[in-house]
């Protein structure tokens, strides 16, 4: 069994559907390279390409705020997280999942810079990734969302509930676990796999990821977090969504 294979079935991170030899690997249009299980190449993190314009969002998500996201924060995390790993030949050779779930075994150095800027680094990815206008909610999702939240109009009353209740910086996100969904927040750059409690986190498949820091809506909603969460729905890629839970 290749190592990806080994990792993904033993951990079931969910982030992709077929384990190849490729690091990335492309959702529905091969210009849309996604990082399966991110690796560096040559020792380097970099930005993964959008396959979309970054007025593709409007009026949602506004094309400035969009290319100041994507090129200046999300690259700042990349920078720092490459500067991080250069000094831990180590940690280099490993997928920044596999560092999460074992975040407490790093060093002391390292745990800093993976929390911050490798959870920079992943959550971005993993967002961008998400967004497009004009999808349907898919009947894989459904069905779990009326299985753990009754219906979509409650699963979303959580979810903006629970995004609006962030004090501070941070992330909301929908899980998979033990075929539930669940709303779970971290603060700042951490994701659902650093705070996996031991037991659980072969069982976590994270479905859906809202970035609720200032820098993600300030110039368009300015103190309105609620209407930025509430116009997450319209460029949810419910396509991308069906693909990670299945
Ligand atoms: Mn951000």
């Amino acid at each position: 069994m290749e190592r990806k294979d080994f990792i993904k079935t033993t951990l079931g991170l969910g982030l992709g559907i077929i384990a190849t030899s490729n690091p990335f690997k492309a959702f529905g249009n091969n210009d849309y390279l996604v990082p399966d299980e991110m690796l560096p190449i040559n020792g380097k993190y970099e930005l993964p390409k959008l396959n979309y314009a970054y007025n593709a969002l409007e009026p949602y998500i506004d094309a400035q705020t969009m290319e100041i996201h994507y090129t200046k924060h999300h690259q700042a995390y990349i920078t720092k997280l490459n500067e991080g790993l250069s000094k831990d030949p180590n940690a280099i050779q490993k997928s920044l999942e596999s560092l999460f779930l074992d975040l407490d075994k790093q060093s002391k150095e390292l745990i800093p810079v993976l929390r911050n800027h490798g959870g920079g680094h992943w959550n971005h990815s993993f967002f961008w990734e998400q967004l497009k206008v004009g999808t349907a909610v898919g009947p894989n999702f459904q069905a779990l969302a009326i299985k753990s939240f009754g219906s979509i109009e409650m699963f979303w009353n959580t979810f903006t509930k629970m995004a609006s209740s962030i004090f501070g910086s941070g992330w909301c996100w929908v899980i998979l676990q033990n075929g539930q969904l669940k709303i779970v927040n971290t603060p700042n750059q951490e994701n659902p796999l650093m705070n996996a409690p031991k037991a659980a986190k072969d069982k976590i498949k994270i479905v859906i990821g809202l970035d609720v820091w200032e820098h993600a809506y300030y110039l368009k909603y300015q103190n309105k977090r609620v209407d930025y969460i509430n116009s997450f729905w319209n460029v949810i890629n419910w396509e991308v969504v069906e693909n990670r839970i299945i």
